[in-house]
């Protein structure tokens, strides 16, 4: 069955990803419409070897026959036009944090919790990129061994405030030509990701809390955060820091982990091989290494989670929820 899409910010990093995976994965496009500011308005993309005209987004931008809008134009784009394209009977796949902790908008990593995209009602959110890579190994190790406590410690690319953020690092010691950051962030790391919120943690911190909590369907769950900006230019790393229910012994989680779809597993320290940003970039896949006890509590592990957060952590993610609404018959 071939379905008609739409992609609100075409030209943004995420954006152009997204068309680059549906080519990819050959997602079965009838009628493809491309969405943008006035400024591109006109611009001419190529997809599966036919030239598309980008067109302004307006309020009527819906009217035509769409079945699936993916969004990724920022949190203002998708508050405003978000419930006019569900008004019209789209079903919209949003990257923003705008729509992630509403009751009724399933918040979906297709190899976590699949089945919640069978709940939606018009829009379903895509979790934000450092919770994904992260949901992946912690949902297959949360039902087998019972997750009491996370410690995250995130180390973030630039990829992650999109092209500025890139162009800063480019920019070297004194890359801090867009103010993205408060900071250079050239040769620094900035404990800073998204605004601080009164209770002293950043956005993307309780991002991290609140839609791990929502995704797991767990909130007993205790879980804190630190995230990081380094000058890495794509894939995010993150120190996972985990305390089970139950006992187990560390071969039990790497071959739990080895065979989770979704999910590579590269540990093998005394031969220096552990999962590296610059492997992780352009693949779909998380990657997971540095599997070790805790010793400080009873069942407690550490590891090391990478993952591309332009693909798995924004555009392959979105793209595969969109598969699942074919899959599920919901569209
Ligand atoms: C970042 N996770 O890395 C946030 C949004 N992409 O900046």
């Amino acid at each position: 069955k071939k379905v008609n899409v739409a992609i609100v910010g075409a030209t943004g990093m995420v954006g152009r990803t997204f068309l680059k995976i549906l080519q990819e994965r050959d997602f079965p496009i009838e009628n493809l419409y491309l969405l943008a500011s006035k400024k591109s308005a006109g611009d001419v993309v190529n997809f599966n070897g036919k030239d598309y005209i980008i067109e302004e987004l307006t309020e009527n931008s819906f009217d035509k026959d769409i079945d699936i809008a993916l969004f990724s134009a920022g949190g203002e784009i998708s508050k405003k036009f978000a419930p006019i394209a569900k008004e019209k009977g789209v079903i919209v796949v949003d990257n923003s944090s705008m729509w992630r902790m509403y009751d009724d908008v399933p918040l979906v990593v297709p190899e976590v919790n699949p089945e919640d995209v069978k709940k939606h009602n018009g829009i379903i959110a895509n979790p934000n990129c450092s919770t994904i890579q992260a949901v992946v190994p912690l949902k297959t190790l949360h039902d087998k061994f019972g997750i009491k406590r996370i410690v995250y410690s995130t180390y973030q690319a630039v990829s992650g405030s999109g092209v500025k953020g890139i162009a800063d690092l480019k920019e070297g010691i004194k890359g801090n030509e867009n103010k993205l950051y408060p900071h250079p962030i050239a040769y620094n790391a900035l404990p800073h990701i998204d605004v601080f919120m009164d209770n002293g943690y950043t956005k993307e911190e309780m991002k991290m809390i609140d839609e791990t909590k929502k995704i797991l369907n767990d909130h007993t769950i205790k879980i804190t955060a630190t995230t990081v900006r380094v000058p890495v230019m794509y894939a995010h790393s993150e120190s996972v820091n985990i305390e089970f229910e139950k006992e187990f012994d560390v071969k039990e989680i790497f071959d739990t982990l080895n065979t989770t779809d979704g999910i590579i597993v590269v540990d093998d320290p005394k031969n220096n091989q552990y999962p590296l940003a610059l492997d992780a970039e352009g693949k779909d896949e998380v990657f997971v290494g540095r599997i070790r006890r805790d010793f400080s509590v009873d069942n407690g592990i550490n590891m090391w989670v990478v993952a591309d957060n332009i693909r798995k952590g924004a555009a392959t993610n979105t793209v595969q929820i969109a598969e699942l609404l074919l899959k599920y018959n919901l569209v």
